[in-house]
This record gives C-alpha cells, sequence and structure tokens, in this order.
C-alpha cells in the first residue's frame, strides 16, 4: 500500500476566463461552477476536494482574478490574502502557485499583466520557485503561432522572464487530466514556502497597503483616478459646447457618460479607502481573541487550545 504523503496545497491563480476552475475540475475531478459567458464566474476562495496524486493529498485552490466583473481590484486582494493569512495561522504552506495564462490571446493585455504581477507580488523571490507559469488553449492557436507567443512571453522582461529567472518554470496544458497531472507532479514535491505576502503582513507586521501588492494596487488606483479626472475634464467641455450649440441629445449622451465616469472615480477612491483602511494584523488579532474568548466562555471555560 502507497503511503500517504504530507498533504499538499497548490493556489491557482489568473485572470477572469483563463481557465482556472477548468484546470482544477479536470485534474481533481472537482465540479465547481466554469463560466461560459463574459462574466467572472468564481468571485471567492475555493477550495477542491482533495484527490490523490502520487501518494500525495493534493488540494487546488480557485481564486478569484483580477478584472473579475462583479468584485474590484481591491476586494479581490483582500479576499486573497485574507485567505492566505488564516492558512498561515493554521501552519499551512503552499507547494504551487500556478498563473494559468490563455495561450490564445493575441497580445497580453492590461488585465493579464496585472494579474501576472500579482502573482509576482504574492509570491515575491523566495517563493517563486514554487511558481508555475501554465499556459492553456493551445487547441485554439496553430502550433507556430503559440509556439512564437511562447518565446516572447518567455524573452521579454515586461512579460515572464523575471519571474523565471526567480525560478519559476513553465508548462504547457493541453486539456487532459494527464496533462494536468503532468503538471502537477512537478509542483507537489516542491517544498512548501511562505508567500511574499505572508511574510510581510504576519512576519514583518506590514500593513497591506506597505506590502508590494498593495502598493503596486494603490499606484494603479491613484494613475486611474488622474486619468478619470483628465477625461472629466474634456467632458464637461464638450458638454458645455453641446449647451451652447443647443444640442440636446448629444448634451444626454455626454451627461451619461459622465455620471458613468464619476461611478468609475468613486470606485477608485473606494477601492484605495479600503486598502488603506483594512483592519490591520493587530485588529486582525484582537478579533480572533475575542472570538476565542467567547467560545470559551461558551464551552464552560474547557478549551484546551489556545487562540
Ligand atoms: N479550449 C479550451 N477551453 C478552456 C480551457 N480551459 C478552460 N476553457 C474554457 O474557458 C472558459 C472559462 O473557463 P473557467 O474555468 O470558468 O475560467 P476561470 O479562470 O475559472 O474564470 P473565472 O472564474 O471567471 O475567473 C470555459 O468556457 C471553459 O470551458 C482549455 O484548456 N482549453
Ligand atoms: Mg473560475
Amino acid at each position: 500500500m502507497q503511503k500517504i504523503k504530507q498533504p499538499v496545497k497548490i493556489i491557482v491563480m489568473g485572470p477572469t476566463g483563463a481557465g482556472k476552475t477548468s484546470f482544477i475540475n479536470l485534474a481533481g475531478g472537482a465540479q465547481l461552477q466554469t463560466s461560459a459567458g463574459l462574466e467572472s464566474c468564481t468571485g471567492k476562495i475555493q477550495v477542491a476536494p482533495p484527490f490523490s496524486l502520487d501518494g500525495y493529498s493534493v488540494s487546488l485552490v480557485d481564486t478569484p482574478g483580477f478584472d473579475d466583473t462583479t468584485k474590484s481590484d481591491a476586494q479581490i486582494l483582500s479576499i486573497v490574502s485574507e485567505y492566505i493569512l488564516s492558512e498561515y495561522d493554521k501552519g499551512n504552506r503552499f507547494s504551487g502557485v500556478i498563473f494559468l495564462h490563455r495561450i490564445s490571446d493575441n497580445r497580453v493585455g492590461g488585465t493579464a499583466l496585472r494579474n501576472f504581477r500579482f502573482f509576482c507580488q504574492l509570491c515575491g523571490k523566495d517563493a517563486l520557485p514554487n511558481g508555475a507559469i501554465v499556459t492553456n488553449m493551445w487547441g485554439e492557436v496553430s502550433e507556430e503561432v503559440g509556439r512564437a507567443r511562447e518565446e516572447e512571453l518567455v524573452q521579454k522582461d515586461v512579460f515572464f522572464k523575471p519571474a523565471l529567472d526567480a525560478g519559476a518554470k513553465m508548462f504547457r496544458h493541453d486539456n487532459t487530466v494527464e496533462g494536468a497531472h503532468a503538471i502537477l507532479r512537478q509542483l507537489v514535491a516542491n517544498r512548501p514556502r511562505t508567500l511574499l505576502l505572508q511574510k510581510e503582513i504576519i512576519e514583518e507586521n506590514k500593513h497591506i497597503s506597505e506590502t508590494a501588492a498593495g502598493i503596486a494596487l494603490l499606484g494603479e488606483l491613484a494613475l486611474a483616478e488622474q486619468k478619470f479626472r483628465e477625461q472629466m475634464r474634456e467632458l464637461l467641455k464638450e458638454i458645455d459646447e453641446a449647451i451652447a450649440q443647443n444640442e440636446e441629445e448629444e448634451r444626454r449622451e455626454l451627461e451619461e457618460n459622465r455620471r458613468r465616469l464619476e461611478a468609475q472615480e468613486e470606485q477608485a477612491k473606494a477601492d484605495q479607502r479600503m486598502i488603506l483602511e483594512a483592519p490591520g494584523r493587530k485588529a486582525r488579532g484582537l478579533k480572533k481573541l475575542r472570538n476565542w474568548i467567547v467560545s470559551w466562555i461558551a464551552n464552560g471555560g474547557c478549551m484546551s487550545r489556545s487562540p
């Protein structure tokens, strides 16, 4: 009989629609919901039921991607960080972090890059050797086109090169169970490592806004806000012109754009507040302590483990 080794946890990341949930379902026979439409599907962390691979009990962790159509980037950062911090508290480390990328995309857009940067900032250079960049959807492009894109991704500093230089590996996923298992086999025996975001918040006692991921997101939000303000100035000029020339229909359309822009600007501000005002580790610790005391009292003062 094969001896069951240490349980293994592997995080799966990537933009909305990259195929994260499909990969997890295929690899472990889970039945998490996937999406065929444009709207993002996985809005929270989902841990698939563990399955056995070469004697390892493997749990794949599904994450929502940046540019989720229902959640802001700040909410995604908060969801992912809450999860990895609670795993740290339980003593769990990650043997792998997978970043999925569709080779069928004819260009690497801002969303894919934002997600990739988050993958790097989450892992940090110490945990990137446990990172795996997995390209999929090879059936959607010719071998020649796919290979040329892969080469560019591997060689350019703006794409995957820095992560690969730091020790991340790159794999092709052929959308088969065997293919998924072949990739996971390269990760299961890794030494489980602490991620940079865990290290920053727990070991270095940083607030989320002071972490690499938090700083990058705040920078992006500030830039977005500035862009919205510039667009608004232009729009207000155009509205004035439409009013002066009695262009009623044009004015109504521009007003509609203005409302959309105001909502986007408000969202960028709300996201910045969400990161800056997130409870720090100490507050989280106090909440944990309070919850523990409540359970301790509820159990008649006989809990064996401290918080
Ligand atoms: N051809 C092809 N299609 C795939 C592959 N993986 C996923 N898909 C399809 O891509 C679509 C999106 O897949 P999901 O697994 O829901 O993607 P996701 O990354 O979990 O998306 P969110 O949960 O919205 O972030 C679905 O229609 C899948 O059937 C693949 O390897 N090849
Ligand atoms: Mg999903």
